[in-house]
């Protein structure tokens, strides 16, 4: 029971001991606080020594900073301000990645609502490649005519080379086309026409579409003709593509001139099913199912995929159709499907509509490139397929 520490114990009796240590409270507690002012007066040494040292090594830091890193940030600051200048005083196109000297074309697609719509971007994004010497920037225009206009902004804001537009309708581009030429950006437009002035883009390519719907009524009336029909009642359905675009506009009118040169031929109705097959289905099935239509003989589709729809639901009403059936039916664009279809004896007649409009485009460009004039007009060449021909042609169709 001596005193523990290192006090010095000077050999008293056991009760002396008691008594130290008893008193030794008293002793004790002034043990404590002595020793927590000490550690108080330690602590505080050290926050104020580390205070010190933190000081110390910030000066020394910002001395380094401003020997060695402050001159280097200074010229590259300056540096790039010089190169910002000469950019803009020259105009060059300063590019937001590398410039790897690659074309950058921009793309406006209308969005995917038919076979021929795939043909016709899969041609695009296998021409324009980076090891075709392009850095293609692709816009999907999602059906939305306003979001095809957005992405005319977005692109000239780009800078790109060159844009190809393929609008979904022909009007609404007056503004948009019009700052591309301000920003010096050649617009290419394919497939559907835009509804400005040809001075403000650099070149069209595309079908076209009233020969093509030309093209429909002459082989119909060839047809009738040949079954001595020609001078019946002749009862059309014409299922229409998106209102407002080139393809159906044109296609339209060159059925409904057609129409017009024959007193004994009928449309009994007609109406838009947006160049889709689920659209040209539901139209159908309506058609059938109000029953005001009586008579049906021939069915006009202005694209393959609406008609594909409108067989789905002449089979599901029980109807007959194609070379061996009641309706005669005619569509345009030359699917492959279209080929089979018309061997299976279900479709008399696809008008061929090109979606490989890349590489004429991709000419343009090339034109363009090295300083020469182009064409404003490149049609494409498109023929007229038949039941009684499709079998020799199916194997060379490459969509
Ligand atoms: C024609 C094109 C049309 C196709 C349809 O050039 O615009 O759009 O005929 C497609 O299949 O939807």
């Amino acid at each position: 029971d001596h005193p523990a520490g290192n006090q010095e114990y000077d050999g008293g009796s056991s009760l002396d001991a008691y008594q130290w240590s008893g008193s030794g409270s008293t002793q004790g507690s002034c043990k404590t606080q002595f020793s927590f002012i000490m550690e108080i007066i330690f602590i505080g040494i050290a926050v104020i020594l580390g205070i010190w040292l933190l000081f110390h090594a910030a000066i020394y830091l910002w001395v380094l900073f401003e020997e060695y890193v402050l001159p280097i940030l200074i010229f590259c600051g300056v540096g790039s301000f010089f190169f910002w200048l000469i950019f803009w005083i020259f105009g060059i196109k300063e590019t937001p990645g590398y410039n790897d000297g690659l074309i950058r074309v921009g793309m406006i697609q209308t969005g995917k609502e038919s076979d021929w719509r795939d043909a016709n971007t899969n041609d695009y994004l296998n021409t324009f490649t980076k090891e075709r010497g392009y850095d293609l920037i692709y816009i999907d225009g999602n059906s939305s005519s306003e979001r095809q206009v957005k992405a005319m902004y977005d692109l000239i804001q780009q800078k790109v080379d060159y844009i190809i537009l393929q609008p979904i309708v022909e009007t609404g581009w007056e503004d948009a086309i019009h700052a591309a030429k301000e920003a010096g950006i050649p617009v290419i437009v394919a497939d559907r026409k835009i509804a400005v002035d040809e001075t403000e883009y650099v070149s069209w390519i595309g079908s076209d579409f009233e020969e093509e719907g030309r093209k429909a009524v002459t082989w119909l009336d060839q047809y009738l003709t040949e079954q001595g029909r020609e001078n019946e009642t002749i009862h059309i359905v014409l299922l229409e593509g998106t209102e407002g675009a080139t393809a159906a506009i044109g296609r339209t009118n060159g059925i409904l001139h057609g129409v017009e040169e024959h007193p004994n031929w009928t449309i009994v109705d007609r109406g838009c099913a947006n160049f889709t097959q689920g659209e040209g289905q539901t139209y159908m099935e309506n058609l059938l199912s109000e029953g005001t239509v009586k008579d049906i003989d021939v069915i006009i589709s202005e694209n393959d995929n609406m008609i594909f729809g409108a067989m789905k639901a002449l089979d599901r009403n029980g109807k007959s159709y194609g070379p061996e059936g009641d309706i005669i039916m005619i569509s345009f664009d030359a699917l492959h499907e279209s080929f089979e279809n018309m061997m299976a004896g279900k479709l008399h007649a696809t008008v061929e509509c090109n979606p490989l409009l890349a590489s004429t485009v991709e000419t343009v460009i090339e034109e363009l490139e090295a300083g020469r004039e182009v064409d404003k007009i490149y049609n494409t060449e498109e023929n007229i397929y038949t039941y009684e021909n499709a079998a020799d042609y199916i194997d060379q169709r490459k969509y």
